[in-house]
């Protein structure tokens, strides 16, 4: 074991004696390619958890993050337990004092429940089984279209306002603090030659109804078991008041590519219209008349925005140094800024296409 490691098991160790389960023999694995937090999954002879690090650079109002999992999460279950909602609710194990979460030193720290047997996907394989990873997203956000917003905090100001995230690609550009702007000019100037379609985003948003979203519909926040059937919506870090557009569309950015978001070999992306129509067919069909017509409509300016968003914050993480989402390689997040605004040009070329998919 290196000073890394050795540090990280005195770190959790501190942590698990804030719980009542015996942790006396514990095997800790990494979990999961979050560009976050740090999660572990935990087996002892008797149970499996997950312990997640939370990222209070990124999460300043951790407690609150934790708080609102719990209040999602028992909404939830009385939905489930009314017939309302399929999927599993995985639980946070609240610790000896009854904290949903624990600061150890500088660090917070939670517990939940590990789902036996679930794993991830980063890609969607078939028609069938986007099918019913929108079902599942949707069921999601149904479950949670009678919460009362205004009980859980916002967690990140601003998250998805493209006006927001604008202004910050433009600070980022004019400090150039790393020297990296050369080196992107051209990726920077397309993102500004946008203007029209973010005054097209900015109008439609405000004619849209808020709901409880979860605003990080990524596949790989979806746990699936036996049979790649989806089984639990995981991740609910950044569920807050939003729009079901970036639900959607967060969606078709992580499953209509054939690439990964980081995959430098962008000349071979293709946008994979059979699961884009499984994905808007089935993500209306299971909201049914619980979604205006110009919700409907403003599906496929969500997976436009989605990817555009994304590129541009990479993209800013990039010009500020990587402060943000985790690296593992030079330019990393400047190859997922080019993946994703290359997925954003990919979806505006195809949308006659996609208008006819969603009819
Ligand atoms: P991040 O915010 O870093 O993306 P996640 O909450 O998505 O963290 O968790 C990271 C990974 O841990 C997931 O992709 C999944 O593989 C695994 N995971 C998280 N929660 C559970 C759970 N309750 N049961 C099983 N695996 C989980
Ligand atoms: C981050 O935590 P993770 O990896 O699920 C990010 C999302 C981005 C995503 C891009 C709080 O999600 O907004 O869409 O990376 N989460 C936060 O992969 O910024
Ligand atoms: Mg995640």
């Amino acid at each position: 074991m290196d000073n890394k490691a050795r540090s990280l098991k005195m770190d959790i160790d501190t942590v698990l004696n804030n719980y009542d389960y015996d942790f006396s023999k514990v095997e800790i694995t990494s979990l999961g390619n979050g560009h976050i937090n740090n999660t572990y999954k935990l087996t002892t002879p008797d149970f499996e958890f997950v312990l997640q690090q939370i990222n209070h650079d990124i999460f300043p109002k951790t407690v609150e993050l934790s708080c609102n999992a719990q209040k999602i999460n028992l909404h939830l279950l009385a939905q489930k337990n009314s017939g309302n909602y399929p999927l599993r609710v995985p639980s946070q194990v609240l610790s000896k004092t009854g904290e949903t979460c624990i600061k150890i030193g500088a660090n917070y720290w939670r517990l939940m429940e590990f789902i036996s047997g679930s794993y991830t996907l980063d890609e969607v394989e078939s028609v069938q089984q986007a099918a019913l990873v929108a079902t599942a997203f949707a069921q999601f956000s149904c479950a949670l279209s009678d919460f009362p917003a205004n009980d859980i905090a916002v967690i990140i100001e601003d998250f998805h306002d493209i006006s927001f995230r604008m202004n910050q690609l433009k600070e980022a550009v004019e400090n150039n603090h790393q020297d990296r702007l050369a080196g992107c000019q051209a990726l920077v100037k397309f993102c500004f030659d946008q203007q029209s379609f973010i005054e097209h985003v900015v109008n439609i948003s405000k004619k849209l109804p808020l709901h409880v979203t979860h605003n990080d519909t990524k596949i790989n926040n979806l746990l699936f078991t036996t049979g790649d059937k989806p089984c639990a919506v995981i991740d609910l870090d950044t569920c807050m008041p939003g729009l079901l557009m970036h639900d959607f569309g967060d969606m078709v950015r992580t499953c209509c590519s054939n690439l990964a978001e980081d995959d430098t070999s962008t000349d071979k992306m293709i946008l994979k219209l059979d699961i884009f129509e499984a994905l808007i067919q089935n993500y209306q069909n299971a909201f049914g008349d619980k979604m205006t017509a110009l919700e409907k409509e403003s599906l496929i300016v969500g997976a436009k925005l989605l990817p555009f968003i994304i590129g541009t914050r990479f993209l800013t993480d990039h010009l500020n140094g990587d402060n943000y989402f985790q690296v593992s390689r030079e330019n990393h997040n400047l190859d997922r800024a080019i993946s994703q605004v290359q997925l954003f040009t990919l979806v505006c070329e195809a949308e006659p296409e996609l208008v006819k998919l969603a009819q």
